[in-house]
C-alpha cells in the first residue's frame, strides 16, 4: 500500500488528504482520509482583495505533517489566480483574488483591442473578467517590472515545496493565454496584456514528477526526503474531473462547489460563436481531452448568505437551513445565479430580496425562504447549462454526475434531478482530492496510464448515490422560461 498527499486548495477552504493506494478485488482504487482542513477566504486589504496564501501554505505543512509517511505530493487549487517571484524567488506581494473589482474594466478594454471572437476562437477560453490575460492586464506595471517569474497558486505551493519552477497544463489553459490547438502559450496575448511572455515558464505536462520536497521541508514536516512532489492536475476543476465515475456514455458532470462547472468532455474544442454566446470554454483536461463546460455560480450564492446571517449574529446550522429548505414551496421567486450583482463578496440575501422585487416576484424574507430560491435557482441554472450542452454539441446527455462537496447537498441534487429530468448520480465528494491522488498514482505507475484505468479507479474508489427525477417537468420548463424573461 502506498499513501499518497493530496493538496486541494478551495476558494472556502483547504485540505490535506491522506490517499491510500489500495489493490482490492475490482483493481486499485484509492482511500481518502482528512489529514487537515483550513479555512480560505479572500481577504480586503486597501481596496484590493487579496488571499493569504502564507496561512494557507502553514495549513498544507500542518496537513502534510499530519500524513505523515508519504511517497508522493500534488497539489491543486482554484484557477487562473497567481504569485510573482523576484529573480531571487521571493513573493512579490500577497496574491490577489479573482472576484477583485480591477478585472472587469480591463477585460473589457483589452476585449475593444482583440476582437472577442477572434480571442475565443485562439484560446477556447470564455472571457471570464478574472481570466489571467484580464487581471494582468490590470495588474501594478512596477509589479511586473520586478517580477521575474509568474506562477499559478498551485504551482506556487509546489515550488516551496520542492524548489521546481513548473506552469502544469490544466490550469494553464485557464489563463486564457493558451492556444487551444497547439497548446503553448501566445505570446502576442502577453504584449497586448502589457506583460513579458518570458515570466511565464514551458507548460509542464499533466504528471510530470517534479522531483523530491526540499531538506528543509522534510524538516519541517517529518516526511522522508525522497517524498517527490508531482504536477498533478493542478487546476481542481480538472482535477475533478478526471475522477468522475462514469458508468456509460451521454453523461455529463456538476463539478459542484463555490461554482457549479457543467460540462462534458471532448476530443475537440468547440469555439463557435454560439458557445461563445451560451457561456461555455474550453479547458484542458488531465489526459489533454477538452473539458467543454460553462461556469455557473454555485453554493457561493448561499454560502455568502449564511455568512451573512452569521455576521447578523443568527445562529444558522446548515443542515437545519437544508431541512428548512426542502419544506418551502417550490420556484416562488427564481434568481440568474450568475447575474454580475452576485459574484462579489457581501450581502447576498439583500440583492437576492432586490433582484426578486426587480423582477416583481415574490421577496423571500427568512433563511429557509431565501436557501429554496436559491437551490431552485441554481438547479435551474444547471438545467439551462445541460441543455445548451446538448444543443452545442448534438449529444444527447442522460446522466448528470454531480462531484465535489455540492454532491452532499441532498436537496440540490434531488432538484437538479427534478429539473433537468435526468438521473443524478451524486459523489464523490471528495472528487478533486480524488482526481488529484490518481493522477500522482498514475504518474508513479500504481494505477495504468490513460483515462479508462483512471476512470475504473475512480469507480472502484466510490459509490454514487442515485436520484431519479420525480413530478413534471412543466414548472421547471416554466420557470426557465420566467427567469430568462425576466432578467433584469
Ligand atoms: C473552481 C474554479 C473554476 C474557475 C474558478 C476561478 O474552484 O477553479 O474552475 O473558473 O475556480
Amino acid at each position: 500500500m502506498t499513501t499518497l498527499a493530496a493538496v486541494d486548495l478551495g476558494a472556502s477552504s483547504g485540505r490535506v488528504m491522506a490517499a491510500r493506494v489500495v489493490d482490492g478485488d475490482a483493481g486499485p482504487r484509492i482511500d481518502l482520509t482528512e489529514a487537515a482542513r483550513f479555512p480560505n477566504r479572500a481577504v480586503p486589504v486597501r481596496g484590493r482583495l487579496h488571499w493569504d496564501v502564507l496561512g494557507l501554505w502553514a495549513g498544507v505543512l500542518d496537513g502534510l505533517r499530519a500524513v505523515g509517511d508519504a511517497a508522493a505530493i500534488g497539489v491543486d487549487s482554484w484557477a487562473v489566480d497567481y504569485g510573482l517571484l523576484d529573480a531571487d524567488g521571493r513573493l512579490l506581494g500577497n496574491p490577489v483574488c479573482y472576484r477583485d473589482a480591477r478585472n472587469a474594466p480591463a477585460r473589457d478594454r483589452l476585449l475593444a483591442e482583440l476582437d472577442p471572437a477572434n480571442l475565443y476562437a485562439r484560446t477556447g477560453i470564455q472571457h471570464q473578467p478574472f481570466n489571467t490575460v484580464f487581471q494582468l492586464a490590470a495588474e501594478d506595471p512596477a509589479a511586473l517590472d520586478r517580477a521575474d517569474r509568474l506562477l499559478l497558486i498551485p504551482d506556487l505551493i509546489a515550488y516551496w515545496l520542492s524548489g521546481a519552477t513548473a506552469c502544469e497544463a490544466t490550469n494553464a489553459s485557464t489563463t486564457g493565454l493558451v492556444d487551444q490547438g497547439t497548446g503553448t502559450w501566445r505570446h502576442e496575448l502577453c504584449t497586448a496584456a502589457g506583460f513579458r511572455a518570458d515570466l511565464l515558464g514551458a507548460i509542464t505536462p499533466t504528471g510530470t514528477v517534479l522531483g523530491p520536497i526540499l531538506p528543509e521541508i522534510a524538516a519541517a514536516t517529518g516526511l522522508a526526503a525522497t517524498t517527490q512532489v508531482i504536477a498533478t492536475a493542478g487546476h481542481d476543476t480538472a482535477a475533478a474531473v478526471a475522477a468522475v465515475p462514469y458508468e456509460g456514455d451521454r453523461a455529463a458532470y456538476i463539478s459542484c462547489g463555490t461554482w457549479s462547472l457543467v460540462g462534458t468532455e471532448r476530443a475537440t474544442p468547440i469555439t463557435t460563436p454560439e458557445a461563445l454566446a451560451a457561456g461555455f470554454t474550453n479547458e484542458r483536461g488531465a489526459d489533454g481531452a477538452i473539458r467543454f463546460l460553462r461556469n455557473v455560480a454555485g453554493l457561493w450564492l448561499l454560502s455568502e448568505s449564511v455568512d451573512t446571517w452569521r455576521r447578523e449574529g443568527r445562529d444558522v446550522v446548515l443542515a437545519d437551513l437544508l431541512a428548512d429548505a426542502a419544506e418551502q414551496e417550490r420556484l416562488r421567486s427564481v434568481v440568474d445565479p450568475d447575474d454580475p450583482r452576485f459574484a462579489d463578496p457581501g450581502d447576498m440575501p439583500a440583492r437576492i430580496r432586490a433582484y426578486c422585487a426587480e423582477t416583481g416576484q415574490p421577496v423571500p424574507e427568512t433563511p429557509a425562504e431565501v436557501a429554496a430560491c436559491v437551490l431552485d435557482s441554481l438547479a435551474l441554472a444547471h438545467r439551462r447549462a445541460i441543455d445548451a450542452l446538448e444543443a452545442l454539441t448534438g449529444e444527447r446527455i442522460d446522466t448528470v454526475h454531480i462531484v465535489g462537496g455540492g454532491s452532499n447537498n441532498d436537496l440540490l441534487c434531488r432538484l437538479t434531478a427534478d429539473a433537468t429530468g435526468r438521473t443524478v448520480l451524486a459523489g464523490p465528494d471528495e472528487a478533486t482530492a480524488l482526481g488529484n491522488a490518481l493522477v500522482q498514482a498514475q504518474a508513479l505507475g500504481l494505477v495504468a496510464p490513460g483515462p479508462a484505468a483512471r476512470r475504473a479507479a475512480a469507480r472502484a474508489s466510490a459509490q454514487p448515490r442515485r436520484h431519479e427525477p420525480q413530478g413534471p417537468q412543466g414548472p421547471w420548463l416554466q420557470a426557465t422560461q420566467r427567469l430568462l424573461g425576466r432578467t433584469p
